[in-house]
Order: C-alpha cells, then sequence, then structure tokens
C-alpha cells in the first residue's frame, strides 16, 4: 500500500536529546554509542526516523546549538566513526537518521566568526551581520535577543556591533550573502553524502533580516508577565519574503539525493506557517505545526485548531504534528498524566508526520531542577519566569536501577523523582503503561493506512468530547477522545457508533463492540472500527 508515499508522510518521526539518551562512557552526558545500543528499543517502539539534536562541535553555551565545526562531532558524542557507525546500525534496522542543523548563527569560536571579527576588512566580514551603532549612540536598532536584552553585542576591536538573535556567544550568519548560502550548502552535501535522510533546520524563520534593518514595533498585547522578547513584534527581524528563496535553494541541494527530507523549525500561526512549504512545495518537505503545543486543552479549542490548520495547507502539502521538544514543557506536565494519554491518541490519529519526543512515551513529566543545577542559559539570563528548559532535557528512565539505566554516574541534570516507577523496564511489563499504549497506537497507525493516508473530517465537538472520522479507500475508523475528567454517554443520534472498538486509552476495551451507545470514562479515547 505505501510504495509510493515517501516515508516521512507514512512514517513517525523520533526526537532524541542525545545528551539526555544514553550515556555509554561514565561522563554523565548522552553520546552517541548510547544511541547506537538503544536503537533495539526504537526498532521495538516502532518509529521510522530519528532526528538528533546537535551533535557538532560546540562550546555548549547552549548545548549545541551554538556549533562551532559544522563538519564534525563533539567529542563529548564521540567520532565521526561512531556517527558512521550510528548511520549504519540504524539503517539496518530500517531507522532513518535526521540532523539537526543550525544555519542561522554560528558558534563565536567558529573560525568563520573568528576571522569575520578580526577586522573590518576580512574577507569573511561580511559572512556575519556588522553595523554601526546609531550617530546618537547604541546599537544600530531595537531588536531584541530571544533570550533577553538588545540582540546586538558591541566588538571593541572593531568599533561595530554584530547581530545576534540568541546568545552573544551565537552570531547570526549573513545569508544575503552568497558565500554563506554555498559554504552552508556544502555542509549539507558533506552530511546526505555521509547517508543521513535529512535535516531539521532550526529557526527556518529567521534565517533573513530586513535589508533596512528598521525599527521592529511594539506588540500591543504585550503584557509584563510575558518574557521580555515579546515586548516587540519581529516584525522585521523575522519572517522576511527573501527567506523563502533561501529555503527553496536548501530544498534543491536536498533534491539532489533520494529520498531526504527538509523540516524547518518555524514558531509561526497556520497562515505564515504553510508558506514554509513553498512556492509549488519547493520549500521544506515538512514546516513543523507546533500548534499543540500552546493551544488551551480543550475539545473545542483542538478542533478548531486542526480546522485552520488544515484549510491553510496548500493543495498537496503533507500535515504534520508535533506535541513537545526540547524547548516546551512536558505534555504530561501541560496537561496532566491522564490527558496526555488522550494527547499521545489525538497525536498518533491525526492527518500528517507525527513527532515524538524522547520520554513522552514513557509519561516523562517536566522535572523541577533545583536552581544549583540548572544549566539553560535562557534561565539563567531570565531567572525565575519560567522559560528554562532544564525541566524538558533531563535523563531518559530506562530501569530502576541507580540513574535508571542512563548512566554509571550522576547525570549532568537530574532525573525524575518518580524514575524507579515511570521508566521502560517497568512499563514494559506493564499492558496497561503509558509504552503500552504508544505501542500499540503506533502499531495500529501501521497498519491502518486510515490512520496513516486517510481524510480526517470532524464529526462532532461538544463540550469535552472531540470525534472525528479518518477514512480511506472505503474504510474509516472513529476516534472519539474526552478532554476532561467526567464521564461522557455517546449515542448514536449525533453518529454511527455501532462498531468493534480497536484501542482505548485505558487499553481495555479492546474487540469490545458497540451497536449505538458508547460510554466513554473520564480522560478516555477510543478508536473504532465501523462495521463493513
Ligand atoms: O529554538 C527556537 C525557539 O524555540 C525560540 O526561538 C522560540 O521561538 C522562542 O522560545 C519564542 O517562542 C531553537 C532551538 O530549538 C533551541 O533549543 C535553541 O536554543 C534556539 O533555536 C537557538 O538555536
Amino acid at each position: 500500500m505505501r510504495e509510493n508515499i515517501p516515508w516521512w508522510k507514512s512514517g513517525i518521526l523520533y526526537q532524541i536529546y542525545p545528551r539526555s539518551f544514553q550515556d555509554s562512557d561514565g561522563d554523565g552526558v548522552g553520546d552517541l554509542r548510547g544511541i547506537i545500543q538503544r536503537l533495539p528499543y526504537l526498532h521495538e517502539l516502532g518509529v521510522d526516523a530519528l532526528w538528533l539534536s546537535p551533535i557538532f562541535p560546540s562550546p555548549m553555551e547552549d548545548f549545541g546549538y551554538d556549533i562551532s565545526d559544522y563538519i564534525g562531532i563533539d567529542p563529548l558524542f564521540g567520532t565521526l566513526d561512531d556517527f558512521d557507525a550510528l548511520v549504519a546500525a540504524a539503517h539496518d534496522f530500517g531507522l532513518k537518521v535526521i540532523l539537526d542543523f543550525v544555519p542561522n548563527h554560528t558558534s563565536d569560536q567558529h573560525p568563520w566568526f573568528v576571522e569575520s571579527r578580526s577586522s573590518k576588512d576580512n574577507p569573511k566580514r561580511d559572512w556575519y551581520i556588522w553595523r554601526d551603532g546609531r550617530d546618537e549612540g547604541g546599537p544600530p536598532n531595537n531588536w531584541l535577543s530571544e533570550f533577553g536584552g538588545s540582540s546586538w553585542e558591541f566588538d571593541e576591536r572593531t568599533e561595530q556591533y554584530y547581530y545576534h538573535a540568541f546568545l552573544r556567544a551565537q552570531p547570526d550568519l549573513n545569508w544575503r550573502n552568497p558565500e554563506v548560502r554555498q559554504a552552508i550548502h556544502d555542509v549539507m552535501r558533506f552530511w546526505l553524502r555521509r547517508g543521513v535522510d535529512g535535516f531539521r533546520v532550526d529557526v527556518m524563520w529567521h534565517l533573513i533580516k530586513d535589508d533596512l534593518l528598521r525599527d521592529n514595533p511594539p506588540n500591543p498585547d504585550f503584557t509584563p508577565d510575558r518574557q521580555p522578547y515579546e515586548r516587540l513584534l519581529p516584525l522585521y527581524s523575522t519572517d522576511r519574503p527573501e527567506v523563502h528563496a533561501v529555503v527553496a535553494e536548501m530544498r534543491q541541494v536536498i533534491d539532489a539525493f533520494d529520498d531526504r527530507v527538509l523540516i524547518g523549525e518555524i514558531y509561526l500561526p497556520p497562515d505564515k506557517l504553510v508558506a514554509y512549504y513553498g512556492r509549488d512545495l519547493a520549500g521544506a518537505h515538512l514546516p513543523f505545526n507546533f500548534a499543540l503545543i500552546s493551544t488551551s486543552w480543550t475539545a473545542q479549542a483542538i478542533a478548531e485548531l486542526i480546522d485552520g490548520y488544515e484549510k491553510a495547507l496548500p493543495p498537496g502539502a503533507w500535515p504534520n504534528w508535533v506535541l513537545g521538544n526540547h524547548d516546551r514543557r512536558r505534555i504530561a506536565s501541560r496537561v496532566g498524566a491522564d490527558q496526555a494519554r488522550v494527547a499521545a491518541m489525538l497525536l498518533l490519529t491525526l492527518r500528517g508526520t507525527p513527532t515524538l519526543y524522547y520520554g513522552d512515551e514513557v509519561g516523562m513529566p517536566q522535572v523541577e531542577i533545583p536552581a544549583d543545577r540548572v544549566r539553560d542559559p535562557f534561565e539563567q539570563n531570565l531567572p525565575g519566569i519560567g522559560v528554562g528548559r532544564d525541566g524538558c532535557r533531563t535523563p531518559m528512565p530506562w530501569d530502576a536501577t541507580p540513574h535508571g539505566g542512563f548512566s554509571a554516574v550522576d547525570p549532568w541534570l537530574p532525573l525524575d523523582t518518580n524514575f524507579a516507577r515511570n521508566n521502560v523496564a517497568t512499563e514494559r511489563e506493564d499492558a496497561a503503561s503509558m509504552l503500552s499504549l504508544y505501542r500499540a497506537l503506533i502499531d495500529l497507525r501501521r497498519k491502518r493506512p486510515e490512520l496513516t493516508l486517510g481524510s480526517y473530517r470532524l464529526v462532532s465537538v461538544a463540550g469535552d468530547l472531540l470525534v472525528f472520522k479518518r477514512g480511506y479507500r472505503g474504510q474509516r475508523v472513529l476516534v472519539a477522545l474526552n478532554l476532561g475528567g467526567a464521564s461522557i454517554a455517546l449515542t448514536a443520534a449525533t453518529m454511527s457508533l455501532r462498531g468493534r472498538v480497536l484501542l482505548s486509552t485505558f487499553m481495555d476495551r479492546q474487540a469490545e463492540t458497540t451497536d449505538g451507545t458508547l460510554e466513554l470514562r473520564g480522560a478516555e479515547g477510543i478508536i473504532l472500527e465501523p462495521p463493513e
């Protein structure tokens, strides 16, 4: 059935945060050999592709999102040989490997930047964004860094400012310079030739800034409880029209190789997000859709966002859904342990490629990080306002042994205090666990083309109830989700409820048949197969 369907449409993506997946060499930080050890687990889980947060040489000011060498592996994670071994082993399991790629900025330790800042007439000066201050003094414009403060850093030696959308240790490359484009395309080819199956491009919507560097306007909706970056609307610093040509060029680099994927990390509302599919779909294959991460967890809000997203998609564009990542609070803590099961069913029954974040499949919560163990520079710059990302980056709990089987030593971030109960080994033995639910959902999705490839149609949204249908070539399944804590009685008055339960989030109703009525317990989701 799937012969002509690209893997990134029919498959399931799984994000690994390499520092926290598996430590193989006893330094408390995960590494590539560790990931190789855990490939059988990922194979058993049933996902199709791994994307790895950055593994390149880096001073780790932003934990690898500050790259000092695009074509190497940081010794913390291993060697290029280890990487080749990982790609080969993953491919043997039928797993694709997607790299996290950070072309918007480098580390300030990258040789390109070291050259660039050395003098005003250095050939690489224009590889970054350098400007004089304003005549009256101060930085060239009012743009803010996402991580707090001005996004301009004054360089004493050459008496100019450079632009950094994130940390001052992360200077932005100048994507208007053709040499920069060429250099980055060469880096992409280096990894594509090594066998990687695609890239997740970091902050794709940031790549090009306004050529006139106009001031950003104030955000009329700003309130003091929000992070300082939100004081302005990033109208001129992000999502510029010229970015789409840059993305299309990246896509051309990808398309010179067989069967690879280009994914964009883009935080924009649906109408702006879908522009990143590109004219004639010649942009990103999958502009990440983060809508589920920020929506309020109600049936109405979710139904509306699915509808809005589906309507915004250009003809032929393939949708995708993300429930969590290394920058946002864990889903289990956002919506609670019970609703996290409903969320799992939603993610794996929606139309479009799902991305799982490591550990969500065992119900990992956001971990409370004591002040003396905070590592995230975002939290260190803006303490106490809730921007810290360490709590969603904690070590994977594999079993109940000390340090959760993640490491022989105390890891770089603490494990969840409940790891002895919620871990892969114990959940594997428990037929009703979160892990068992994820495995059943993934299995069902793989078996049923309705779920992988089928159309989506909203059937009903009322109170806490969300019901939709997925249909493919005359076959269909019904998904009914209870977004609330109280039970809901469904009757045939609103929908056809005859059929067989394929799966309940409680894992206890398989093969139950219904002839017109159905009772959903609080926080229960079911997948129903109507009779032929
Ligand atoms: O994150 C980008 C990102 O999450 C922010 O730009 C986001 O838009 C902001 O929090 C406001 O909502 C990527 C990486 O995923 C992150 O880990 C890096 O720190 C960052 O880029 C810089 O490379």
